[in-house]
């Protein structure tokens, strides 16, 4: 099954055969001051920034998200996302909990790039946000993020989320959206307070694969929150989530990249380790650079 996602020139296929895509999470002010007052005044040089920097990193898609205090993301998330769209040539992941938002940023983004398709971050299995995300999924010929948690909260077990997640494909699917077009995100707790939180996200990831077949992402770095040398449980648990079958991580690229790289290449999805070899000398070369 292959999610296909479109910018104004290039097309990024997801799917289990594929390299893995890497979703750029750095345009987000959570637990960034300097981004969430620079935004609140309305500046958006750090969106700018941010975007050249990360796709220079190896980002294939990148993730929009301007939710903060004092913001007004109707206004502001139309605005960052034309921002971006001019500035780089990657399809967007808008990601916002507030569905007004999301219209706005999609509409607008129709106007730039007709030809585009975004993938919306997200729905959940709550019934007030399926209703309110999913008609405009089907309305804009989005793809979308569905969040394996409901009214309940984050189910505590794999099977709960197994079950979040069949009820999300297949509500999309009552509305025309078709199944390809629906990525799954099991979700990552911090291990710092459960130990088995690593485990229960595997198992989901795994179940999701076998039982539903779609796409998968997931914001990996929750697993490390709290704990020291966070770089070093994010590269493990990433490798582990993609042989489960996580194909779109939403990360910080320029840290994960060579994990990302060297996991792919493991999983005999990196012929003559052609993309890993390319990508540490264009490393070195950044480096002799300095
Ligand atoms: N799933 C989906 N979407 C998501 C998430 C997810 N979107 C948001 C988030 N989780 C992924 N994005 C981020 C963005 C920032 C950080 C983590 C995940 C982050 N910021 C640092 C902090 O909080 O300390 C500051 C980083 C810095 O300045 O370098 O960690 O799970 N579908």
């Amino acid at each position: 099954m292959e999610t296909v996602l479109r910018s104004a020139r290039k097309t990024v296929v997801i799917g289990p055969d594929k390299p893995t895509v890497l979703i750029g999470e750095r345009i987000n002010p959570t637990g960034k001051k300097r981004l969430a007052a620079a935004l609140a005044e309305g500046n958006l040089d750090i969106v700018r920034q941010e975007a050249e920097a990360q796709v220079e990193a190896g980002a294939d898609v990148l993730d929009v998200n301007v939710g903060a205090a004092g913001i007004d993301e109707v206004d502001l998330l139309p605005k960052a996302v034309k921002l971006v769209a001019e500035t780089v040539d990657v399809p967007l992941c808008v990601d916002s909990a507030n569905p007004n938002a999301l219209r706005a940023a999609l509409a607008l983004y129709r106007e730039l790039v007709p030809n585009g398709k975004p993938l919306v971050n997200s729905v959940n299995g709550e019934a007030a946000s399926m209703e309110r995300v999913l008609p405009l999924v089907a309305e804009f010929h989005t793809a979308v993020i569905g969040l394996a948690m409901d009214e309940q909260g984050i189910p505590p077990t794999a099977e709960g989320r197994l079950a979040v997640a069949r009820r999300i494909v297949e509500r999309a699917e009552a509305m025309g959206i078709p199944r390809e077009d629906v990525v799954i995100d099991c979700l990552a707790l911090t291990v710092g307070a459960d130990s088995r939180a690593g485990l229960v996200t595997l198992d989901a990831i795994r179940m999701v694969r076998e039982e539903l077949g779609v796409n998968m992402t997931l914001g990996a770095s929750n697993v490390s929150f709290g704990l020291p040398e966070r770089e070093t449980i994010n590269w493990a648990f990433l490798a582990m989530a993609i042989q489960r079958g996580v194909n779109c991580p939403i990360v910080d690229v320029a840290k994960v990249r060579p994990a990302v790289l060297a996991t792919d290449l493991l999983l005999g999805r990196d012929e003559y380790a052609m993309r890993y070899l390319k990508d540490y000398k264009k490393r070195l070369k950044a480096a002799q650079a300095k």
